[in-house]
């Protein structure tokens, strides 16, 4: 039997890269691979509730059940006060940034989170998952923490995340140092690193985006999207189309497989304005940080997603993300048609 690193091993070791670690970012951490274990128990029995009755039901704080999304957010939102490591969260749950109250200990951390996102597919039993994002705060120790906080470009990150709740539920993260992802054992009831140093393909041919809306794109996005169908041995297509509608579930595949995954802005509500879906604070911005450690690259088209200056909390952005050569080769196309004016 290999060594055994469970999250909690894997973090200390790679504190001791950083000497003026305070412990407070471990700590951190290992709340939101709690909170993860505790969202995995839930999201497990949610196929249940039809068979038992959510009245046969309570959660871990024995509360009646709720919709998983809220309990999700809840269970994160509970531990992160709780930590003492926190100043301040952004939950794609709730419209302001969540201080951490006075009467509760304040730390140096900030997290902004996707507590359960794709959780409309959970009916179908199909992948969701957790993303979060750790950032040092901005407002010094002694001033109360504020919005701006949360609202820091990727660049600033000290950690990001997700954890998927699929066939097994793993935990995926980096701080900078590589990329890392640990299966959920319930035997053990933790964490076991099995994905040490994940690096995702330079070029892979998968690619996914919802076709459906492509009379909706910019010409650039069309135009690559249509070049991924020609017979092209040089560019080794056609492509293999991959589409699960869950972002954790899209990402964790082509992280592995290699590929690019593209949620492009749309203007089928507004045929004047191209309007983007995906969040950047704790969407775009963790899975840039995860891919780019992995080797990968993210982008708005334009620009680096880790550069993008956020100038609101639930800020939305083009997201076109994961193989190097893939990220750059739809980079041309959109400058190319898109910028061409
Ligand atoms: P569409 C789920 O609702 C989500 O936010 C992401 O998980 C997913 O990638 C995307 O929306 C799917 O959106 O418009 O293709 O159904």
């Amino acid at each position: 039997m290999g060594d055994l690193i469970t999250i909690g091993r894997h973090i200390l070791d790679t504190e001791r890269n950083f000497p003026e670690a305070t412990g407070q970012f471990t700590g951190l951490l290992q709340h939101i691979a709690l909170a993860a274990k505790i969202v995995a128990g839930e999201v497990r029995r949610a196929g249940l509730v039809d068979v038992i009755g959510s009245a046969g039901r309570s959660n871990v704080q024995g509360e009646e059940v709720q919709k998983l999304d809220i309990l999700a957010h809840e269970t994160l939102a509970k531990l992160m006060v709780e930590s003492g490591y926190l100043a301040v969260m952004a939950s794609e749950e709730v419209e302001d940034a969540i201080i951490v109250p006075n009467d509760y200990r304040r730390g140096s951390y900030v997290v902004n989170f996707d507590p359960l996102d794709g959780s409309s597919n959970i009916d179908a039993n199909v992948s969701i998952g957790t993303i979060f994002s750790i950032l040092p705060r901005k407002t010094s120790d002694d001033d109360k923490p504020t919005e701006s906080d949360c609202m820091q470009p990727g660049n600033r990150q000290l950690a990001a995340g997700y954890v998927i709740y699929g066939s097994s539920t793993m935990f995926v993260y980096t701080t900078g140092a590589g990329v890392h992802g640990f299966t959920y054992d319930p035997s053990i009831g933790t964490f076991l690193l099995s994905h040490p140093n994940i690096r995702i393909p330079e070029y892979g041919r998968i690619y996914s985006v919802n076709t459906g809306n492509q009379r909706f794109w910019t010409e650039g996005v069309r135009r690559y999207i249509d070049s991924l169908h020609d017979e092209d041995a040089e560019r080794n297509t056609p492509f293999s189309s991959r589409y699960i509608g869950s972002l954790v579930a899209d990402f964790h595949r082509n992280l592995l497989y290699g590929g690019i995954f593209l949620y492009p802005a749309d203007n089928k509500k507004d045929p004047k304005k191209y309007k983007p879906k995906l969040r950047l604070l704790y969407e775009a911005n963790p899975l840039a940080f995860v891919v780019e450690q992995a080797g990968g690259k993210a982008s708005n088209g334009i620009q680096r997603i880790m550069d993008v200056e956020p100038t609101e909390l639930h800020q939305r952005v083009q997201l076109i993300i994961g193989s190097r050569i893939n990220v750059e080769e739809a980079e041309r196309f959109i400058k190319k048609y898109d910028l061409s004016g």
